[in-house]
């Protein structure tokens, strides 16, 4: 946190403009030593400045400055923005110079974590950020902006102040105990209480689910034998050849990827090798990587030929899989049914071909109806949606769970106590009111360099 740091903020490669930013207590005087523009050092702050970067006598770009001091910018410290010419040799070149000058190359993400560890966003809105950023989706984007903007943490602070309330009103009784009607009173205030924020935390809870939807969509595997079409499908649903077709069985040997946005959120078709009993290699090699997407995938598309009688090998497979997660679609509906459907009860299925796009439609209309998603919500909504957050409320959640039943069977008051303060540290360990280093230090590491 002493040192004063740099990296290149842009995406490295040619463009019109990269940008190179420099942040900590040396970020001014570092700059205005290879900078010609010499009224830099003492402008006010959030100006814009000409002039060259040099290294030692020679020019190596021609820049604008961007000049903000502290407390007013992204990590708090003085901070300074080089608009540099977009090219690679260019850019390096300018963080080599900063470098020479007393830089040190910043961490992935250091720069949002001192605007975390400075105290200007919590660790909500920090995740946020690179939320934003990694955003595919209006969706995603939009619930990563209103969280960045704090909708998300203002929820888990509202709830904590409440258990705050709820505590203080603890502490008074367990410091006048001899008042037997206030006792009673707190009793009946703590049902109350707990089981309006256990309402909360709940509905925290299952709209986490929809919040992973919008971040991070789900994932599609099409899998099934060889040459019942799966590779067709995908380029229909991508509206594009993505994936070699060819009549000849075990044409895809690798996995071919490629998304569309449904209901605004994104769905991941993972087209995979046709799985069969083979001597190939290569192929085998692709069969087992067909089935570890398939076990891994939030759906799975397993693809069977109409003009075709199904397989005891196709129907073994089909029993490999959760039946929640499966839907059956039987291709080639524009050929001569052969397909004994009778052997498929029981599973979700219905027919389609690549020519008629209706019956991709009714594809996607299974997707929707699976997943619930014409119920979502994906404007000006703040769901929990990652891994750690969603963690922490389920903690936070069975503390509580715990006090309730603690007031249930009218427990001294001071039981309800430990796990209510549990479940108000657990959210503070959510927003990062406390933090262990290690995983801060994880969480930043997944950031882009610059950001
Ligand atoms: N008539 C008809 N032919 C189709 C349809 N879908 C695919 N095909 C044909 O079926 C053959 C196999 O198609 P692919 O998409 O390569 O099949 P695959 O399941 O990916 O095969 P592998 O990669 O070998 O596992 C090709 O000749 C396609 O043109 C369909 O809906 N109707
Ligand atoms: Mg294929």
């Amino acid at each position: 946190m002493e040192d004063t740091i740099v990296a290149i903020s842009t995406a490295l490669g040619v463009g019109a403009i990269s940008i190179v930013r420099v942040s900590g207590k040396e970020a001014i005087s570092v700059v205005k030593k290879v900078f010609t523009n010499a009224n830099f050092g003492e402008a006010p702050s959030h100006t814009i400045h000409y002039g060259y970067i040099k290294d030692q006598n020679e020019n190596i770009d021609e820049v604008l400055v961007m000049l903000m001091r502290a407390p007013k910018t992204y990590t708090t410290e003085d901070t300074v923005e080089i608009n540099c010419h977009g090219g690679i040799n260019t850019t390096n070149k300018i963080v080599e110079v900063l470098l020479k000058n007393g830089c040190r190359l910043a961490e992935p993400g250091e720069f949002t974590k001192r605007a975390f560890l400075n105290g200007r966003i919590n660790l909500v809105e920090a995740e946020s950020v690179n939320d934003l950023i990694t955003a595919k989706t209006d969706a995603a984007r939009n619930m990563a902006l209103n969280n960045v903007g704090g909708m998300l943490s203002s929820k888990i602070k509202n709830l904590r102040a409440k258990m705050v309330q709820v505590l203080a009103n603890i502490e008074v009784n367990i410091d006048y105990p001899e008042y037997e009607d206030e006792l009673e009173v707190t009793h009946n205030i703590l049902n109350k209480n707990l089981a309006e924020i256990s309402t909360e935390l709940q509905k925290l809870i299952a709209d986490s689910k929809n919040g992973r939807l919008i971040k991070e969509g789900i994932n599609v595997a099409i899998v099934g034998k060889p040459n019942v079409g799966k590779s067709s499908i995908l380029n229909t649903l991508l509206d594009e050849e993505k994936a070699i077709v060819t009549n000849i069985p075990g044409t895809t040997r690798d996995i071919v990827e490629g998304s569309i946005s449904l209901n605004g959120i994104l769905l991941n078709f993972i087209d995979t090798a046709g799985i069969r009993e083979t001597d190939d290699e290569v192929e085998k090699i692709g069969v087992i990587k067909s089935k570890k997407i398939a076990s891994t995938a939030d759906l799975i598309l397993f693809v069977v030929s109409n003009n075709e009688k199904i397989s005891n090998d196709e129907l073994e497979l089909l029993k490999e899989f959760p039946r929640e997660k499966l839907l059956i679609l039987i291709n080639k509906s524009d050929l001569k049914t052969k397909i004994d459907v009778d052997k498929l009860k029981g599973y979700e299925y219905f027919p389609g071909n690549i020519f008629d796009t209706n019956g991709l439609d009714k594809l996607k209309e299974a997707i929707i109806n699976k997943f619930n998603l014409g119920k979502i919500i994906t404007k000006d909504v703040s769901y929990i949606s990652n891994l750690r957050q969603i963690e922490l409320v389920n903690k936070a959640y069975k503390s509580l769970e715990n006090a309730s039943l603690a007031e249930e069977k009218k427990l001294p008051i001071d039981i309800i106590e430990i796990d209510l303060r549990d479940a108000w540290e657990y959210l503070g360990e959510l927003i990062g009111d406390a933090y262990n280093e290690e995983l801060v230090d994880n969480i930043f590491a997944n950031f882009c360099l610059g950001k």
